[in-house]
Protein backbone atom coordinates (compact mmCIF):
# COMPACT_ATOMS: atom_id res chain seq x y z
CA UNK A 1 0.00 0.00 0.00
CA UNK A 2 1.51 3.41 -0.75
CA UNK A 3 2.11 5.72 1.63
CA UNK A 4 0.36 8.78 0.06
CA UNK A 5 -2.93 6.36 0.86
CA UNK A 6 -4.90 8.59 3.00
CA UNK A 7 -5.39 5.84 5.64
CA UNK A 8 -2.30 3.60 6.38
CA UNK A 9 0.22 4.57 8.81
CA UNK A 10 3.30 3.67 10.07
CA UNK A 11 4.21 3.93 13.81
CA UNK A 12 7.35 4.17 15.26
CA UNK A 13 8.18 2.05 18.54
CA UNK A 14 11.67 1.28 20.86
CA UNK A 15 11.70 -2.09 21.80
CA UNK A 16 11.89 -3.06 25.38
CA UNK A 17 9.74 -1.16 27.71
CA UNK A 18 8.20 0.81 25.71
CA UNK A 19 7.04 -1.32 23.16
CA UNK A 20 5.74 -3.38 26.07
CA UNK A 21 3.59 -0.42 27.88
CA UNK A 22 2.34 0.53 24.54
CA UNK A 23 0.69 -2.67 22.92
CA UNK A 24 -2.27 -2.38 25.69
CA UNK A 25 -3.01 1.04 24.79
CA UNK A 26 -3.05 0.03 20.78
CA UNK A 27 -4.64 -2.90 21.53
CA UNK A 28 -7.72 -0.58 22.89
CA UNK A 29 -7.25 1.03 19.23
CA UNK A 30 -7.44 -2.00 17.58
CA UNK A 31 -4.18 -2.56 16.44
CA UNK A 32 -1.99 -5.59 17.64
CA UNK A 33 1.30 -6.63 15.66
CA UNK A 34 1.91 -9.82 14.13
CA UNK A 35 5.13 -10.09 15.53
CA UNK A 36 7.15 -10.29 18.55
CA UNK A 37 10.35 -7.84 18.42
CA UNK A 38 11.67 -9.43 21.26
CA UNK A 39 12.05 -12.54 19.12
CA UNK A 40 11.68 -11.59 15.15
CA UNK A 41 14.56 -9.74 13.81
CA UNK A 42 12.08 -7.97 11.37
CA UNK A 43 12.56 -3.83 11.70
CA UNK A 44 8.81 -3.78 10.29
CA UNK A 45 6.62 -5.61 11.59
CA UNK A 46 3.06 -5.95 10.38
CA UNK A 47 -0.12 -5.87 12.08
CA UNK A 48 -3.78 -7.48 12.06
CA UNK A 49 -4.44 -4.54 10.01
CA UNK A 50 -3.54 -4.13 6.44
CA UNK A 51 -2.60 -0.33 6.67
CA UNK A 52 -1.07 -0.34 9.86
CA UNK A 53 2.75 -1.09 10.19
CA UNK A 54 5.27 -0.71 13.12
CA UNK A 55 9.11 -0.09 12.90
CA UNK A 56 11.42 -0.95 15.25
CA UNK A 57 13.88 1.57 16.45
CA UNK A 58 16.36 3.21 18.97
CA UNK A 59 14.55 5.08 21.47
CA UNK A 60 16.20 7.84 20.53
CA UNK A 61 15.56 7.39 16.78
CA UNK A 62 11.77 7.73 17.05
CA UNK A 63 11.47 11.43 17.02
CA UNK A 64 14.14 12.01 14.09
CA UNK A 65 11.51 8.92 11.99
CA UNK A 66 8.76 11.21 13.06
CA UNK A 67 10.36 14.33 12.67
CA UNK A 68 11.19 13.21 8.81
CA UNK A 69 7.70 11.90 8.22
CA UNK A 70 9.32 8.28 8.07
CA UNK A 71 7.14 7.11 10.61
CA UNK A 72 3.67 9.36 10.77
CA UNK A 73 3.62 9.03 15.10
CA UNK A 74 5.35 7.38 17.76
CA UNK A 75 6.42 7.06 21.18
CA UNK A 76 9.03 8.47 22.59
CA UNK A 77 10.39 9.26 26.10
CA UNK A 78 10.08 12.66 27.93
CA UNK A 79 14.07 12.28 28.25
CA UNK A 80 14.79 11.59 24.30
CA UNK A 81 12.49 14.54 23.54
CA UNK A 82 13.80 17.05 25.67
CA UNK A 83 17.11 15.95 23.94
CA UNK A 84 15.88 16.32 20.14
CA UNK A 85 14.27 19.50 21.03
CA UNK A 86 10.86 18.35 19.67
CA UNK A 87 10.84 20.30 16.63
CA UNK A 88 8.58 19.00 13.31
CA UNK A 89 6.65 17.26 16.10
CA UNK A 90 3.20 17.48 17.47
CA UNK A 91 3.08 15.62 20.96
CA UNK A 92 -0.61 15.20 21.80
CA UNK A 93 -0.70 12.76 24.74
CA UNK A 94 1.08 11.69 27.98
CA UNK A 95 0.64 8.23 27.26
CA UNK A 96 1.63 7.91 31.38
CA UNK A 97 3.59 4.92 30.71
CA UNK A 98 7.75 3.87 31.60
CA UNK A 99 7.72 6.52 34.62
CA UNK A 100 10.79 7.84 36.24
CA UNK A 101 12.73 10.58 37.10
CA UNK A 102 16.14 12.59 35.20
CA UNK A 103 17.89 13.19 38.20
CA UNK A 104 21.50 14.09 39.27
CA UNK A 105 23.13 11.76 41.43
CA UNK A 106 26.77 11.31 43.02
CA UNK A 107 28.70 9.33 45.25
CA UNK A 108 27.04 9.18 49.07
CA UNK A 109 27.77 11.22 51.56
CA UNK A 110 30.32 13.39 49.11
CA UNK A 111 31.05 16.55 50.13
CA UNK A 112 30.02 19.30 47.21
CA UNK A 113 33.46 19.56 45.24
CA UNK A 114 35.42 23.00 44.94
CA UNK A 115 35.25 24.34 41.89
CA UNK A 116 33.36 23.60 38.64
CA UNK A 117 31.30 20.44 39.00
CA UNK A 118 32.13 17.41 36.29
CA UNK A 119 29.08 15.85 34.88
CA UNK A 120 28.65 12.55 32.98
CA UNK A 121 25.67 12.06 31.24
CA UNK A 122 24.12 11.32 27.96
CA UNK A 123 21.44 13.93 28.37
CA UNK A 124 23.61 16.69 27.92
CA UNK A 125 21.20 19.30 26.22
CA UNK A 126 18.72 18.60 29.65
CA UNK A 127 21.75 18.80 31.49
CA UNK A 128 23.52 22.32 30.13
CA UNK A 129 19.58 23.48 30.06
CA UNK A 130 19.34 22.77 34.14
CA UNK A 131 22.46 23.93 35.56
CA UNK A 132 22.45 27.30 33.25
CA UNK A 133 19.28 28.01 34.47
CA UNK A 134 20.63 28.08 38.23
CA UNK A 135 23.55 29.64 37.21
CA UNK A 136 25.95 27.05 38.09
CA UNK A 137 28.88 26.78 35.57
CA UNK A 138 29.47 22.88 34.75
CA UNK A 139 31.58 20.97 32.76
CA UNK A 140 29.62 18.52 30.74
CA UNK A 141 30.90 14.93 29.89
CA UNK A 142 28.74 13.14 26.84
CA UNK A 143 28.60 9.10 27.67
CA UNK A 144 26.65 6.70 25.67
CA UNK A 145 25.55 4.86 28.70
CA UNK A 146 26.84 3.29 32.15
CA UNK A 147 26.81 6.71 33.64
CA UNK A 148 27.14 5.15 37.03
CA UNK A 149 30.77 4.24 36.36
CA UNK A 150 31.88 7.57 35.66
CA UNK A 151 31.75 8.70 39.19
CA UNK A 152 33.76 5.48 40.99
CA UNK A 153 36.72 5.92 38.49
CA UNK A 154 36.95 9.66 38.86
CA UNK A 155 35.91 10.71 35.46
CA UNK A 156 33.03 12.87 36.62
CA UNK A 157 31.90 14.19 40.09
CA UNK A 158 28.46 13.73 39.39
CA UNK A 159 26.25 12.38 36.80
CA UNK A 160 22.52 12.83 35.27
CA UNK A 161 20.50 9.71 34.98
CA UNK A 162 17.06 8.00 34.71
CA UNK A 163 15.99 6.98 37.84
CA UNK A 164 13.42 4.32 38.84
CA UNK A 165 13.75 1.88 42.04
CA UNK A 166 16.38 3.75 42.81
CA UNK A 167 18.30 -0.12 42.63
CA UNK A 168 21.13 0.97 39.99
CA UNK A 169 22.61 4.06 41.75
CA UNK A 170 22.28 1.73 45.43
CA UNK A 171 24.29 -1.19 43.43
CA UNK A 172 26.62 1.02 42.74
CA UNK A 173 27.28 3.49 45.78
CA UNK A 174 25.33 6.65 44.63
CA UNK A 175 22.43 8.19 45.85
CA UNK A 176 19.78 10.38 43.91
CA UNK A 177 20.16 14.12 44.34
CA UNK A 178 18.19 16.59 42.62
CA UNK A 179 15.49 16.29 40.71
CA UNK A 180 15.50 17.65 37.08
CA UNK A 181 12.23 16.63 35.87
CA UNK A 182 9.39 13.84 35.72
CA UNK A 183 9.41 11.43 32.49
CA UNK A 184 6.85 9.64 30.70
CA UNK A 185 6.80 8.24 27.87
CA UNK A 186 4.52 10.38 24.81
CA UNK A 187 2.92 10.05 21.43
CA UNK A 188 4.29 12.28 18.74
CA UNK A 189 2.94 12.63 15.64
CA UNK A 190 4.66 14.23 12.04
CA UNK A 191 3.41 18.04 11.47
CA UNK A 192 2.26 16.74 7.68
CA UNK A 193 0.57 13.42 8.40
CA UNK A 194 -1.50 15.41 10.95
CA UNK A 195 -2.77 17.59 8.59
CA UNK A 196 -3.20 14.80 5.22
CA UNK A 197 -4.07 11.75 7.86
CA UNK A 198 -6.12 14.16 10.24
CA UNK A 199 -9.30 11.88 10.46
CA UNK A 200 -7.13 8.61 10.75
CA UNK A 201 -4.73 9.94 13.28
CA UNK A 202 -7.55 12.26 15.05
CA UNK A 203 -9.75 8.57 16.19
CA UNK A 204 -6.17 7.27 16.82
CA UNK A 205 -5.70 9.95 19.31
CA UNK A 206 -9.04 9.80 20.97
CA UNK A 207 -8.91 5.99 21.01
CA UNK A 208 -5.25 6.17 22.76
CA UNK A 209 -6.31 8.75 25.09
CA UNK A 210 -9.41 6.38 25.86
CA UNK A 211 -6.99 3.97 26.98
CA UNK A 212 -4.84 6.01 28.96
CA UNK A 213 -7.51 7.07 31.18
CA UNK A 214 -8.92 3.73 31.20
CA UNK A 215 -5.54 2.24 32.66
CA UNK A 216 -5.73 5.10 35.47
CA UNK A 217 -8.47 3.69 37.12
O1 LIG B 1 18.71 0.87 25.57
P1 LIG B 1 18.93 1.76 24.37
O2 LIG B 1 20.29 2.37 24.36
O3 LIG B 1 18.50 1.16 23.08
O4 LIG B 1 17.97 3.02 24.51
P2 LIG B 1 17.28 3.51 25.78
O5 LIG B 1 18.04 3.18 27.01
O6 LIG B 1 16.94 4.96 25.58
O7 LIG B 1 15.94 2.66 25.70
P3 LIG B 1 15.14 1.96 26.86
O8 LIG B 1 14.18 1.06 26.17
O9 LIG B 1 16.07 1.40 27.87
O10 LIG B 1 14.38 3.18 27.50
C1 LIG B 1 13.34 3.80 26.80
C2 LIG B 1 12.69 4.87 27.67
O11 LIG B 1 12.18 4.29 28.86
C3 LIG B 1 13.62 5.95 28.16
O12 LIG B 1 13.84 6.92 27.15
C4 LIG B 1 12.82 6.51 29.35
O13 LIG B 1 11.90 7.48 28.90
C5 LIG B 1 12.03 5.27 29.85
N1 LIG B 1 12.51 4.73 31.14
C6 LIG B 1 11.72 4.54 32.23
C7 LIG B 1 13.75 4.33 31.46
C8 LIG B 1 13.71 3.92 32.80
N2 LIG B 1 12.43 4.04 33.25
C9 LIG B 1 14.93 3.45 33.44
N3 LIG B 1 14.89 3.09 34.63
N4 LIG B 1 14.90 4.29 30.76
C10 LIG B 1 16.02 3.84 31.35
N5 LIG B 1 16.08 3.43 32.66
C11 LIG B 1 17.40 2.95 33.14
C12 LIG B 1 18.27 4.11 33.68
O14 LIG B 1 18.97 4.75 32.62
C13 LIG B 1 19.21 3.40 34.64
O15 LIG B 1 20.25 2.75 33.96
O16 LIG B 1 17.28 2.05 34.23
C14 LIG B 1 18.30 2.32 35.20
C15 LIG B 1 17.70 2.86 36.48
O17 LIG B 1 16.63 2.08 36.92
P4 LIG B 1 16.43 1.84 38.48
O18 LIG B 1 15.11 1.15 38.59
O19 LIG B 1 17.57 0.97 38.95
O20 LIG B 1 16.44 3.18 39.17
MG1 LIG C 1 18.42 1.19 27.84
Amino acid sequence: MSKTHTGALTIALSKGRIFKETLPLLAHAGIVPKDDPETSRKLILNTNQDDVKLVIIRASDVPTYVEYGAADLGVAGKDVLMEHGGAGLYEPLDLKIACCKLMTAGPKNAPEPTGRLKIATKFVNSTRRYYAQQGRQVEIIKLYGSMELAPLVGLADRIVDLVDTGNTLKANGLEPQEHIADISSRLVINKASMKTKHARLKKLIDQISAAVDLSLH
